[in-house]
């Protein structure tokens, strides 16, 4: 059966990856981001196979969430998944030197902006009764490391929030399933030293890191799974890691 699927933060990496293979099924796809151009190029390549809408806003803006998902046109209206997975690392400091910017970065958009997204779309999946929300987190979320405080606080409140929402909406026949990738070869890195490519470079040197397209393998899994099955949590890591710190190279 043919989904509406919203994807977040799908100009680039994970999300990007997700809208592909997602696209392979005949789902139709809203795709979201803050680059207009990305998404665009996006939905020229995979119109040609599925009905792509899209939708331009920043998830830190809870007015600009509201409204752009409520301008959804009818036929995209009725949401079957959300996958919650725009976000990012800004910065990497000991917590003494960490940026404010930065911190408001992570926890505006990581939390609130998964909050203020997941608001405008479980009242219709919950009078629907069906619906299944991806949320993802990160092995950040299951264990703080150095210099990362703050990213590591956000993704622990998306661990939690997944875990609430399990709670609350399994009542409602909606499904919630918390990913936490390691370390995945995205633009990631790159925003998280503020486009410093020698250092993002370094994060994957000397192993093989997990690509974009293994998280969208694990979420098309995932999205296909029979009704009567929740995957609820799951961590995936490159072969070559066995926790948040520790990577063999
Ligand atoms: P990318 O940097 O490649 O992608 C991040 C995406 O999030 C972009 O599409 C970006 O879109 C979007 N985004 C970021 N901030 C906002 C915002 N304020 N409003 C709207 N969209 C936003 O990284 P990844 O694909 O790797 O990251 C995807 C998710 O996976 C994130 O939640 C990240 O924390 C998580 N993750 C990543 C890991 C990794 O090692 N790469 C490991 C574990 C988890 P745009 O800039 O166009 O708005
Ligand atoms: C991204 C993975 O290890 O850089 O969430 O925090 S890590």
């Amino acid at each position: 059966m043919t989904k509406n699927i919203l994807i977040t933060g799908a100009t680039s990496g994970i999300g990007k990856a997700t809208a592909i293979r997602l696209a392979e099924e005949g789902n139709n796809l809203i795709l979201c981001g803050r680059r207009a151009e990305k998404l665009e190029e996006l939905k020229t390549s995979l119109s040609k196979k599925v009905k792509v809408e899209t939708l331009i806003f920043d998830v830190r803006d809870r007015n600009d969430v509201e409204k752009h998902i409520n301008s959804l046109s009818p036929e995209f209206k009725e949401i079957d998944v959300l996958i919650n997975n725009a976000g990012n690392a800004h910065g990497f400091s000991p917590i003494n030197e960490g940026e404010l910017d930065d911190w408001d970065a992570m926890i505006d958009g990581n939390v609130k902006g998964l909050l203020y997204v997941s608001k405008a779309i479980i009242p219709q999946m919950v009078k629907r009764r069906t619906g299944h929300i991806i949320n993802i987190s990160s092995v950040a979320g299951k264990q703080t490391y150095e210099n990362g405080a703050v990213y590591c606080a956000s993704k622990k409140a998306v661990e939690a929030i997944s875990e609430g929402m399990r709670l609350d909406l399994t009542k409602h026949k909606i499904k919630v399933t918390n990913i936490a990738p390691g370390a995945v070869e995205t633009e990631f890195s790159e925003v998280r030293f503020k486009g410093d490519k020698d250092k993002a470079k370094m994060v994957y040197d000397g192993y093989e890191p997990l690509i974009a397209e293994d998280l969208a393998d694990l979420i098309h899994y995932v999205v296909h799974l029979p009704e009567r099955v929740t995957l609820a949590d799951v961590t995936l890591y490159a072969s070559a890691q066995s926790s948040p710190t520790t990577i063999h190279r």
